[in-house]
C-alpha cells in the first residue's frame, strides 16, 4: 500500500487534529493511494491565477463550461458546491496501465480502460464519506469527480497529496500521476489544519521528458496544456467530422493520449488499476480498423459503461480511422 501520507503514525496531511486521523486507514481500505483534507473555502490564489490566465489565453478551446460558474469554482463553500462546507477531502485512486489491454482497449488511453471512473470512483468516495459521517454525525457531504466546477488538482495540492508536474498532472509520491482525483466536501466537521503550501513542479527537478514527448507541442510551458493542440482534447471532446491536420497525423489511440504521462520517470511501475475492466470485451482481435467499420449500435454496445460512451460513435470512428491509418502506415499489425 502506497500512501503519500505514510508518516509513522499514519496521520493524513492536514490532520494534526486527531479527529481526522482515521481517514488514511479508511481510504486505504477502499483502494485509494493518497488522501488528505483541507479547510473548505477559497482556492489558493496562485492556482486560481494560473487557471484564469489559462482561460484568458483561450487554452480551453471550446470547453465553454470551464469558463462558467466562476464563483463556485473559486470557493468550495459557495452554494454552487456546498453552502457551509468546512472541509474538502481529496483522494487519489490509481489507474496505472488500466484494467485491460485486450482488443480495442489496447488502443485506448490508460485512464479509460476500465468502467467509467466517474461512476466507479464516486461509489468509493460515497463509502468513504459514510465512514466520515459515522465519525461526525450530522455532517452533510457532496461527492465530486470531475463533473462539478472544482479545481481538482489545486485541491489535491492543498490537501497535501502531492504536487503537479510539468505535464500538468498531480504526482503522488511513490505512485506517480496515473491516478484519478475526486473530492468529498463536508459540512459540520472539524476544520482540518492547513498543510504547508506545495510548490508546483517541485518533484520534476531539471526533467522535461513529458514536454519533449508530447507529439504536438501542447505543453506550452511548465504545467500549461493548450487544448487546441492536445490529442486528448481532440480525441475525447472534439466531435467535428475531421481534426486539424497537425493533430490528426499524431493520433495513435482512439480515445485520449498517454504520451506525456508515459514519459514520466516518476510514474511508478506495478501500480494496478483499482476499477474493473469494461463490461464488454468485444470480439477477440478487434482493433481500431474494426471499430472504424462498426455501426452506431455496435460501437455503443462496446463502450457502454465506460468513459468512451460520452464521446459518441461518430467521433470514435473518426479517431479509429486515424489510429488505423497510422498502424497500417508503420507496418504495425
Ligand atoms: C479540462 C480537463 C482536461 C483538458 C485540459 C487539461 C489540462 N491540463 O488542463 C484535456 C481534455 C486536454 C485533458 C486531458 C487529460 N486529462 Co483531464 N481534466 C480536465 C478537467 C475537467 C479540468 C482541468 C482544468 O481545469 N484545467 C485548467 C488548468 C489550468 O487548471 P488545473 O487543472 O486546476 O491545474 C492547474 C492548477 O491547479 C495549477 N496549480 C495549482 N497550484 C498552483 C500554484 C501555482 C503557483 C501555479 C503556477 C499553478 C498551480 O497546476 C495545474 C497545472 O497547471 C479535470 C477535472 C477537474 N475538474 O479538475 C480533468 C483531469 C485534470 N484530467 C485528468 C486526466 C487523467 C487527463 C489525461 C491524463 C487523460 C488522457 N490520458 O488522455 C489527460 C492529460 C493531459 C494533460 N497533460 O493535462 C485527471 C488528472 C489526474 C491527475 N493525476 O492530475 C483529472 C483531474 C480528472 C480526474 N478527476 O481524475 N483534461
Ligand atoms: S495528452 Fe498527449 S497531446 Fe496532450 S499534452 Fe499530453 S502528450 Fe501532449
Ligand atoms: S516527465 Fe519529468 S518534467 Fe514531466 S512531470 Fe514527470 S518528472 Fe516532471
Amino acid at each position: 500500500m502506497i500512501l503519500s501520507n505514510a508518516t509513522p503514525d499514519r496521520r493524513i496531511p492536514g490532520s494534526k487534529l486527531l479527529a481526522w486521523s482515521f481517514l488514511a486507514d479508511a481510504a486505504a481500505d477502499l483502494g485509494f493511494v493518497a488522501v488528505g483534507a483541507a479547510p473548505s473555502g477559497k482556492v489558493p490564489a496562485p492556482a486560481l491565477a494560473a487557471y484564469r490566465a489559462w482561460l484568458d489565453d483561450g487554452r480551453h478551446a471550446d470547453l465553454g463550461y470551464l469558463a462558467r460558474n466562476e464563483a463556485a469554482r473559486a470557493d468550495t463553500s459557495h452554494r454552487g458546491i456546498l453552502t457551509g462546507a468546512k472541509a474538502v477531502i481529496s483522494a487519489a485512486l490509481p489507474y496505472g496501465s488500466g484494467a485491460t489491454d485486450q482488443g480495442v482497449w489496447g488502443a485506448v488511453a490508460a485512464h479509460a480502460r476500465s468502467i467509467d471512473y466517474h461512476a466507479g470512483m464516486s461509489e468509493r468516495l460515497e463509502s468513504l464519506a459514510r465512514r466520515v459521517v459515522a465519525r461526525f454525525p450530522g455532517a452533510r457531504f457532496r461527492v465530486l469527480v470531475d463533473a462539478a466546477p472544482i479545481m481538482e488538482r489545486a485541491w489535491a495540492m492543498a490537501a497535501g497529496l502531492g504536487s503537479v508536474g510539468r505535464h500538468g498532472g498531480l504526482l503522488v509520491p511513490g505512485a506517480g500521476s496515473r491516478v484519478w482525483l475526486g473530492e468529498i466536501v463536508l459540512t459540520d466537521v472539524p476544520v482540518p489544519e492547513p498543510v504547508a503550501p506545495r510548490v508546483p513542479f517541485e518533484s520534476c527537478g531539471n526533467c522535461r521528458a513529458c514536454m519533449d514527448a508530447c507529439p504536438t507541442g501542447a505543453i506550452v510551458a511548465s504545467g500549461v496544456v493548450d487544448c487546441r493542440a492536445c490529442l486528448s482534447y481532440h480525441t475525447v471532446e472534439n466531435r467535428a467530422g475531421s481534426l486539424p491536420e497537425a493533430v490528426a497525423k499524431s493520433v495513435r489511440l482512439i480515445f485520449g493520449c498517454d504520451a506525456c504521462t508515459s514519459a514520466c520517470p516518476l510514474d511508478a511501475p506495478g501500480v494496478t488499476c483499482a476499477l474493473p475492466a469494461p463490461p464488454e470485451a468485444g470480439p477477440p482481435g478487434i482493433g481500431p480498423a474494426e471499430l472504424a467499420a462498426m455501426d452506431d449500435a455496435a460501437v455503443a454496445r462496446l463502450v457502454e459503461g465506460t468513459c468512451l460512451a460520452r464521446t459518441g460513435a461518430a467521433a470514435l470512428r473518426r479517431n479509429a480511422r486515424l489510429a488505423a491509418a497510422h498502424i497500417a502506415g508503420s507496418g504495425i499489425s
